[in-house]
């Protein structure tokens, strides 16, 4: 068999946004545009020949096609073996989990994450680098601009290897290794979590649900809840993957994940809830009539990391991207150590993770993980609570008020304008940044403005500098607003307002989130005309 040279020509828009370039199934259904994405991204990375490559992906309407063209072109590109998971499948996290156990130069995650899958729904590529993280955003621009000049691609025409079997074969001079999808990121699981102690809890009669939303997380969570752990059968829910989610939108919070919010806030409601999303990278934590935000989530893992095998030693620090509320701060400063803030996208904590500068990271996008890997990772998260449900014996309930009660609570939210049109965005976020040098020390409805900024980051690594990372206005208290459209949407543009307040009486920590946020939301709209701008009454999701 042959390889072929192909002559294509530039598709407009293939720049990688927040994680990877998520578009329209549709879009990717034109002949050459995936090729195209994926023919710039070895051509970014230069020389492959016999190097190891890791391939799999969420199971979503298109996976499997992407992934026999994948194969032919890495044969044509050189490379020396790729690593597939069986099906398919590999969850974001197992991906990278995957790179860095077998020490690949790689790995290509098929996945829109979060987003809705099935042909009238979202597809996604990302390239993530040898230490298991998306690669930094100077290869992802390097990768757009190749995009807009390619004028061939290579592949072979030897049809792609099965990759149902678990075994391997070859196309061209290439090995194709189809790997147990579950298989290396269980056994790393095992060696971070007290899992006898989990097992022991479940012997006691301790109930769990944990939504599948029928994307990847569901083997993962069979195999290790209800396989390793003994969990009963019937904890997992939704845990088969559908290429289109079963219809649903595969995002773990408590507007899209409702059947598992109704469940745990019914009396006869289990101990403990969770889910994940799509790819398996974001993670919900529910107890019994309580949800966790996520940025609490990342505050009292932290707070009580050490009762986690795996984080004994203690921390080096936390990272939190930097609409994620500021409860860590308060945790980090409390075990004196850095809490780092980074721009949004799970990118930005690759290099203070290698650097040995944070081990947890997190974000309010219901995304937590730690230094075991370079991505989210949502049943890693789901582990640590468990864990820490066994270590305390304390109900999830139990464990959160009195957090609040030790550090105070953030109360926090996230409001969501999606689909807006795209001008009438870019328009009100230049209008917020030409507002923000008059905005210090001014009095807004009982609060009085701190700082206002459009977020720069450095990384105190390599000393790369990322701008407009979004528009920020902090109050004295600490309160603080935030605007920023987001890198992952398909459509028009998404705006996100997120809130917060902090509260340090006890006393006061059970106030409606939206109620404690009210006087917050009127300034932020009073400050951006966003309702009046984008013809918007209210937002399409609230969490
Ligand atoms: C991705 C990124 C996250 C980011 C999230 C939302 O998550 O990895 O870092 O917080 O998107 O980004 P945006 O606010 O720009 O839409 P995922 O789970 O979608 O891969």
């Amino acid at each position: 068999m042959t390889i072929q040279t192909v002559a294509t020509t530039p598709f407009a828009g293939q720049r990688p946004g927040t994680s990877g370039l998520r578009k329209k199934v549709s879009d990717y259904l034109q002949p050459g545009y995936l090729e195209n994405f994926v023919e710039s991204i070895f051509n970014t990375l230069g020389d492959c020949s016999g190097q190891t490559l890791v391939v799999g992906g969420d199971g979503r309407y298109f996976n499997r096609t992407a992934i026999q063209v994948i194969l032919r072109m890495a044969a044509a590109h050189g490379f020396g073996k790729v690593l597939v998971g069986q099906g398919g499948i590999l969850s974001t996290p197992a991906v990278s989990c995957v790179i860095r156990k077998h020490a690949a130069f790689g790995g290509i995650v098929l996945s829109a994450s979060h987003n809705p899958g099935g042909p009238d729904g979202d597809f996604g590529i990302k390239y993530n680098i040898g230490n298991g993280g998306p690669a930094p955003e100077k290869f992802t621009e390097a990768v757009y601009i190749a995009t807009q000049s390619i004028s061939v691609y290579r592949i072979s025409d030897e049809a792609a290897p099965d990759f149902d079997k678990i075994g391997e074969s070859r196309i061209e001079q290439m090995q194709v290794e189809v790997i147990d999808s579950v298989a290396d990121y269980a056994e790393l699981m095992e060696t971070l979590f007290d899992f006898p102690a989990i097992r022991k809890l479940f012997a006691g009669g301790f109930t769990m649900r944990y939504d599948g939303m029928h994307a990847v997380g569901g083997p993962y969570a069979h195999k290790i809840l209800e396989g390793m752990l003994g969990a009963p059968a019937g904890t997992v829910i939704n845990g088969t993957p559908l290429e289109d989610f079963g219809g649903h939108h595969p995002d773990p919070n408590p507007v899209n994940a409702a059947e598992l919010i109704a469940v745990m806030f019914a009396k006869d409601a289990p101990d403990f809830g969770a889910a994940s999303d799509g790819d398996a990278d974001r993670n919900m934590i529910v107890g019994r009539g309580l949800a966790v935000t996520p940025s609490d989530s990342l505050a009292i893992i932290a707070a009580n990391a050490t009762l986690a095998p795996g984080y004994r030693d203690g921390l080096k620090g936390i990272a939190r991207s930097m609409p994620t509320s500021t409860a860590p701060d308060r945790v980090a400063k409390a075990l004196g150590i850095k809490c780092y803030e980074t721009p949004t996208g799970w990118k930005y904590f690759g290099n203070l993770l290698d650097a040995g500068l944070a081990t947890l990271c997190g974000e309010e996008s219901y995304g937590t993980g730690s230094n075991h890997i370079r991505e989210k990772d949502g049943v890693w998260a789901i582990l640590f609570w468990l864990n820490l449900l066994a270590a305390t014996g304390k109900p999830v309930d139990t464990i959160v008020r009195e957090h609040w009660t030790r550090f105070g609570r953030n109360y926090y939210s996230r409001h969501d304008y999606e689909a807006v049109e795209s001008a009438a965005a870019e328009a009100m976020m230049e209008n917020l940044r030409a507002q923000l040098d008059g905005l210090k020390g001014r009095q807004l409805d009982g609060f009085t403005v701190d700082f206002a900024d459009d977020f720069v980051y450095t990384d105190p690594v390599d000393h790369s500098v990322a701008t407009k990372q979004g528009v920020r206005i902090v109050m004295t208290d600490g309160s603080r607003i935030v605007f920023r459209l987001s890198g992952t949407g398909t459509e028009g543009a998404t705006i996100r307002l997120y809130l917060e307040k902090y509260e340090a009486d006890p006393a006061r920590h059970d106030i409606d989130p939206q109620q404690a946020l009210a006087g917050l939301a009127a300034i932020a709209d009073q400050l951006s005309d966003l309702k009046k701008r984008t013809g918007r009454e209210h937002p399409t999701v609230i969490t």
